[in-house]
C-alpha cells in the first residue's frame, strides 16, 4: 500500500500511476478531491480529501489509511519569486505550512503504520532549490533546504527500524508548479520552460518507482534529477 500526498496533479498524479503499475494499492490525497478522483479512479485507489496545512484534515486522512508501506510526501510548491526585501509574510507562511509542517504532520501520523508494515519507506520530494539558493528563491529555498534536513534527521533517528528514507530532488519539471508560483499567470509560467525540454512528471515518477522497488535492504538516500538542458537552478541552455 502506497500513500501519495498532492496526487491531484503533476508529480503526485504521475507517481500514483507509476506505483499502481508497480503493483501497489494506493491511498491518494489533495485538496481538489475531484482531480484526485480523476487520477485515482481508474487505478482503483482510495481517494480522500487532504489539506496538509490543516491538522484535522491530516488526522482524518491518516485515520482512513489501513496500512502503509510507502509514503510519498509530494504535496508542496512555491509561491512567488520575490526579492527577499519584498518577501510576503503570507506566501512564506503558506510555503512553510505546506512543504514543511505538512510533511511533518503526515509522516508523524503514519510512522507507526510504516514501522508495522515491516518494510516501510518514506520518499520526500525535495528540490534542487533545497541544495542551491537563487535570487528570488529565499522562501522556497528555505523550505526545501528544510526538507533535506528533515530527511537526514529521519534517517538518523529511524536507523535500526524497517523504514527506508529517501529524498528525490528534481530540477525543472513541467507541471502546475509555475502556474501556482505565479498566481495563475500562464504567460509567465510558460516562460520557465521556454526553449528547452523540461522533465515531465512521469520522468520523476520513474525515479520514485525505482527507489521504492529496490531490494528492502537497499536505501537510496537521495537522487537529484534534472533535464539535460539544465546545469543548475540558474543555468539552462535554451533554443530561443
Ligand atoms: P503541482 O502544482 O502540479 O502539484 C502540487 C500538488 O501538491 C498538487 O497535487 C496540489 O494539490 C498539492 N498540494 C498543494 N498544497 C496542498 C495542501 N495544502 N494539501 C494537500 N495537497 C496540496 O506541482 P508539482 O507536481 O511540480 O509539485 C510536486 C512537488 O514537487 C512539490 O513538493 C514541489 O515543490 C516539488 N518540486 C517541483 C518541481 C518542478 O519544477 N515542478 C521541481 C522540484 C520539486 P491541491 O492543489 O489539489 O491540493
Ligand atoms: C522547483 C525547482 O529551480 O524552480 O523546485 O526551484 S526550482
Amino acid at each position: 500500500m502506497a500513500v501519495v500526498t498532492g496526487a491531484s496533479s503533476g508529480i503526485g498524479a504521475a507517481t500514483a500511476v507509476a506505483l499502481h503499475r508497480a503493483g501497489f494499492s494506493l491511498v491518494l490525497g489533495a485538496r481538489r478531491l475531484e482531480k484526485v478522483q480523476e487520477v485515482g479512479g481508474p487505478l482503483g485507489a482510495m481517494c480522500l480529501p487532504l489539506d496538509v496545512t490543516d491538522a484535522a484534515s491530516v488526522e482524518a486522512f491518516c485515520a482512513h489509511v489501513p496500512e502503509v508501506h510507502v509514503l510519498v510526501n509530494n504535496a508542496g510548491g512555491a509561491l512567488g519569486l520575490d526579492k527577499f526585501a519584498e518577501s510576503k509574510d503570507e506566501d512564506w507562511q503558506r510555503m512553510y505550512d505546506t512543504n514543511v509542517m505538512g510533511l511533518m504532520r503526515v509522516t508523524r501520523a503514519l510512522l507507526p503504520k510504516l514501522e508495522a508494515s515491516g518494510a516501510g519507506h518514506v520518499v520526500n520530494i525535495g528540490s534542487i532549490a533545497g541544495r542551491e539558493a537563487y535570487p528570488g528563491g529565499a522562501g522556497y529555498n528555505a523550505v526545501k533546504f528544510a526538507v533535506r534536513a528533515i530527511t537526514q534527521v529521519m534517517r538518523l533517528e529511524l536507523v535500526g527500524k524497517p523504514i527506508r528514507i529517501t529524498e528525490v530532488a528534481p530540477g525543472m519539471v513541467e507541471t502546475e508548479f509555475s502556474l501556482v508560483r505565479f498566481s495563475g499567470d500562464e504567460e509567465r509560467a510558460k516562460k520557465v520552460y521556454a526553449g528547452l525540454q523540461p522533465l515531465s512528471p512521469e520522468d520523476v515518477a520513474d525515479v520514485i518507482e525505482w527507489v521504492v522497488t529496490r531490494p528492502p535492504h537497499v536505501n537510496i538516500d537521495e537522487v537529484v534529477v534534472k533535464p539535460l538542458a539544465q546545469a543548475s537552478a540558474t543555468v539552462a541552455a535554451r533554443n530561443l
